[in-house]
């Protein structure tokens, strides 16, 4: 027997405003389409969408701009730091963000998020890390935890080899023009809402003026990674977490840059 419900009683998940309703071109399981979608409520929560400039990089979330119904300039090749550093300057009234994978960011643009960072530039940081270059096809990155088998370290990450995975957003949460940092996940429900929480608190900062945030959040890449989708969430949750603890590495309210607009 049907229930006479009304539409309106029984529907309690819809899609966000700022989310386009369109297919996306990513694999099934990948992390990049829950992180659009949480980013893309943060937004319309906070009433943000209208200001909104997102700074796009290479990678598979390069259509960023497909996605999401803000402006959004593209700048790949780790770039996006830079880029975002000039829309914020020349137009203080927007809240900027770049969305960059851990190749894009830790490898090709470690120089631009390093400087952006210690600048203290107000713009808030989306670090995807699948510890992996995804579109390529799977390379090693500088984020690849030891022992992790990629297309370019088959037989599993050496450090005699390939070096240490770099903790960028523990080295980024040193430096003084960093407002907040934080460690998210999308592994599960649970760390998908903490993960939100976090995007809130990193996207206040910079409409606080406090100066830079960034939020990295570990992702799947199941097709780069050889695994299902289900175990690609496990492996995030038991495995990766092991290099990268999630949580809060800094939070620094009300203390304003030099950079902070008035008022
Ligand atoms: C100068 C230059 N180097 C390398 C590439 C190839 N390239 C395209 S996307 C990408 C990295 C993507 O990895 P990541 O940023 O981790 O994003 P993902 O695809 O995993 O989301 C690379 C190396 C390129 N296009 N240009
Ligand atoms: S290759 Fe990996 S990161 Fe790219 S869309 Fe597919 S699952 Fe996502």
């Amino acid at each position: 027997m049907t229930t006479s419900t009304p539409d309106s009683r029984r529907r309690i998940y819809t899609r966000p405003q700022t989310l386009v309703d369109r297919s996306t071109h990513f694999c099934p399981g990948c992390g990049h389409g829950i992180i659009h979608r949480v980013v893309a409520e943060q937004l319309d929560e906070m009433h943000l969408t209208p200001r909104t400039v997102g700074v796009a990089s290479v990678g598979c979330s390069v259509f960023l701009y497909d996605y999401l119904a803000v402006d959004v300039v593209e700048s790949p090749h780790g770039r996006a730091p830079a880029v975002a550093t000039g829309v914020r300057r020349v137009r203080p009234d927007a809240f900027v963000f770049t969305y960059q994978g851990d190749g894009d960011l830790a490898a090709i643009g470690t120089a631009e998020i390093v400087h952006a960072a210690a600048r203290g530039e107000q713009i808030s940081v989306i670090f995807v890390n699948n510890g992996i270059y995804g579109m390529t096809g799977g390379q090693l990155a500088p984020t690849t935890p030891l022992g992790e088998r990629t297309s370019s370290s088959p037989t599993g990450r050496d450090a005699r080899q390939a070096g240490y995975p770099i903790p960028i957003t523990e080295m980024l949460a040193l430096l003084p023009g960093v407002a907040y940092a934080a460690r998210g996940s999308i592994a599960d429900p649970a760390w998908i809402g903490k993960t939100k929480a976090m995007l809130k608190r990193a996207f206040e900062a910079q409409l606080a003026g406090e100066g830079f945030s960034i939020v990295e959040i570990l992702s799947t890449c199941p097709v780069g990674w050889g695994l299902t989708p289900v175990e690609s969430m496990e492996h995030v949750a038991r495995d990766v977490v092991q290099t990268y603890p999630l949580g809060v590495l800094k939070d620094r309210p009300q203390a304003r840059t030099a950079n902070a607009p008035e008022g």
